[in-house]
């Protein structure tokens, strides 16, 4: 079976998605794309054989020649376009966040526990990435006993013009919230942000880089660096520590180079490129998943959990302690996996 996908949103992330479903993916066709700015539309779809463009992304959803619907557009449209897919019963993987807000993602998932069956995945690609898979398997062999802490750091070479300071946790920091609680199994519970003294090179009164700390229901502690301005690159790295060692992920495998007497090795240009495989396997993994009928990947519940501990995050920015992160019962149709 070949899965039609239709593609909405053609900024960075859309564009890229489209590259990697049409020169990386088996069993796949982007049938339909559609973008607000149309001419963007146009402009990847030129690529795409058998691409067509509509302009309205709900007609896209409803479109009879679209199995499933890749969601890249603005956040602020992203639980409309997701509720739209619920209701036509197609599967649908949503860039992060979910929603905007606890209450829209709240809303996705209890629409789709009242359709009663998973057709919502959400795109936390590091669940992906082939360093924190071995991660999360070297916790599950118990190769260092029970985790204890975990330091997270997330740089982003640059940001976007005009970021605000919460957009440090819900654009960045959202990541390692996934992260803490795909690799742990637990909730996240309290949530608290320090300001460090900010760059000089962060123009506009934005707070850069910020200093994030998580608790989970078991009391581990997670800290995180968010540096959005770092000048030199795209880093992430993530150390666990547990009773009887660590798991450290560092850099993505590659060749260290010697010359001239020092030592030297790449490093990332953005998430792009950081992530790539780690895109390419999510995308593979959701095809092949709507192609069995069966949900991969983060679930709405997952997108929604992210969304409440970025909420409580960006309470946390105006607060002295811990902000709590609470969560609505977790619904029986996200027990499984
Ligand atoms: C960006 O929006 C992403 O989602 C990347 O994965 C993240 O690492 C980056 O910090 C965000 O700006």
């Amino acid at each position: 079976m070949t899965v039609r996908v239709g593609v909405i949103g053609t900024g960075i992330m859309g564009a890229d998605h489209v590259r990697t479903l049409t020169t990386s993916v088996a069993g796949v066709r982007v049938s339909a794309i559609s973008d607000l700015d149309e001419q963007r539309a146009q402009a990847v779809a030129v690529e795409v054989p058998g691409a067509r463009v509509l302009s309205d992304p709900l007609a896209l959803v409803h479109d009879a020649g679209v199995d499933a619907v890749l969601v890249a557009s603005a956040d602020s449209t992203h639980e409309e376009l997701v509720l739209a897919c619920l209701e036509a019963g197609k599967p649908v993987l949503c860039e992060k966040p979910l929603a905007p807000t606890s209450d829209g993602a709240l809303r996705i998932v209890e629409t789709e526990v009242r359709g009663g069956r998973r057709l919502v995945s959400v795109g936390f690609m590091r669940r992906y990435d082939p360093g924190y898979v071995d991660v999360k398997a070297g916790l599950r062999d118990k190769v260092i006993g029970a985790p204890l802490m975990l330091h997270c750091v997330h740089r982003n070479g640059f940001s976007a013009p005009g970021t605000a300071t919460s957009g440090l946790i819900t654009g960045s920091a959202v990541h390692e919230f996934d992260v803490v609680r795909w690799l742990l199994e637990e909730e996240i519970t309290r949530v608290t942000v320090h300001r460090p003294r900010s760059s000089s090179l962060v123009v506009g009164g934005t707070s850069d880089p910020l200093f994030v700390l998580v608790e989970t229901t078991s009391g581990l502690l997670a800290d995180v660096e968010v540096f959005v301005n770092a000048q030199y690159g795209y880093e992430v790295r993530c150390e666990l520590v547990g009773e009887y060692g660590t798991l450290l992920l560092d850099e993505p495998e590659q060749v260290r180079r010697r010359s001239s007497r020092s030592r030297s090795s790449r490093v990332s240009l953005d998430w792009r490129d950081r992530f790539a495989e780690a895109y390419r396997r999510e995308l593979q993994d959701w095809v092949s998943g709507v192609a069995a009928a069966e949900q991969r990947g983060a679930s709405a519940w997952d997108g929604y959990a992210a969304t409440v501990a970025a909420t409580a995050g960006v309470a946390a920015l105006e607060s002295a302690g811990p902000v709590p992160v609470d969560l609505e019962k977790r619904p029986d149709l996200y027990e499984s996996r």
